[in-house]
């Protein structure tokens, strides 16, 4: 029998959500539960784009608002011939941040959102897309935010707002504001009961994002 492949699981969210602390510890117990899995982080800073992204997000260079949302998106493109592959071969995918994040803080820049879409048609289309929702005042209260160019309370406001727009019922929301234990249970029993329904029904692999 074929191998069956890796799930494409994103994990969007507003800053200071705890996307990062949540997507290592889903990989973890993904692996303790035997499933080949990796952590895949967007931007990839590692990268040439993503040289580029990160100095921008530094503040150390600037660029046109346009410029640097296709950075973003090339980013995402130039990755995912490798991530396909990966899946393919049976190795499940957790995301931390995705095509969502690109639009929702372009758009909240004041960029056209039916235009901030295009440049991500056609992406790998996830299998679970996990939102960790948090309110501002209880985001701030997680230290406050740092020097990077987007940790600003208002820009955050409209983000989430861009957020919602995009949001369609597939989306699994998790209220991001409980203890980090409460938050990772939440998950794992979104995740599980996520796989339960993709049991029988798992599409080959799709370049299909908003399509
Ligand atoms: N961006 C990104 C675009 O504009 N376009 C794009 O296409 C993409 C992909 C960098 C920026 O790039 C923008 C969005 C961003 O502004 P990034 O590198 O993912 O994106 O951002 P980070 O700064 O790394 O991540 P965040 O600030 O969003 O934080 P996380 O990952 O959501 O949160 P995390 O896990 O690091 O936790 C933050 C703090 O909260 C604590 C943690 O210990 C940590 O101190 N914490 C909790 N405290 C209390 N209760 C809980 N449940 C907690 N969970 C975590
Ligand atoms: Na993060």
């Amino acid at each position: 029998m074929a191998q069956q492949r890796g799930l494409l699981i994103v994990v969007e969210g507003c800053d200071r959500s705890g996307k990062s602390t949540q997507c290592d510890n889903l990989v973890t117990s993904l692996k303790q539960d035997g499933i080949d899995t990796e952590l895949v982080k967007f931007p990839d800073r590692t990268t040439q784009t993503g040289k580029m992204i990160d100095s921008y997000l530094q503040q150390k260079s600037d660029l046109d608002d346009h410029a640097i949302h296709l950075l973003f998106s090339a980013n995402r493109w130039e990755a995912m011939k490798a991530l396909s592959e990966k899946l393919n071969n049976g190795t499940t995918l957790v995301v931390d941040r995705y095509a969502f994040s690109g639009v929702a803080f372009s758009s909240a820049k004041g960029l056209d959102l039916e235009w901030c879409r295009n440049p991500d048609i056609g992406l790998l289309t996830p299998d679970v897309i996990l939102f960790l929702d948090l309110d501002i005042d209880e985001a701030e209260k997680r230290g406050g935010f740092g020097q990077e160019r987007y940790e600003k309370r208002e820009l955050q406001i409209k983000v989430r707002q861009e957020f919602m727009k995009l949001k369609d019922d597939s989306w699994k929301m998790i209220d991001a504001s409980q203890s980090k234990e409460d938050v990772q249970r939440d998950i794992w029993d979104t995740i599980q009961s996520s796989k339960a329904q993709l049991k029988d029904t798992i599409q080959p692999l799709q370049f299909n994002l908003w399509k």
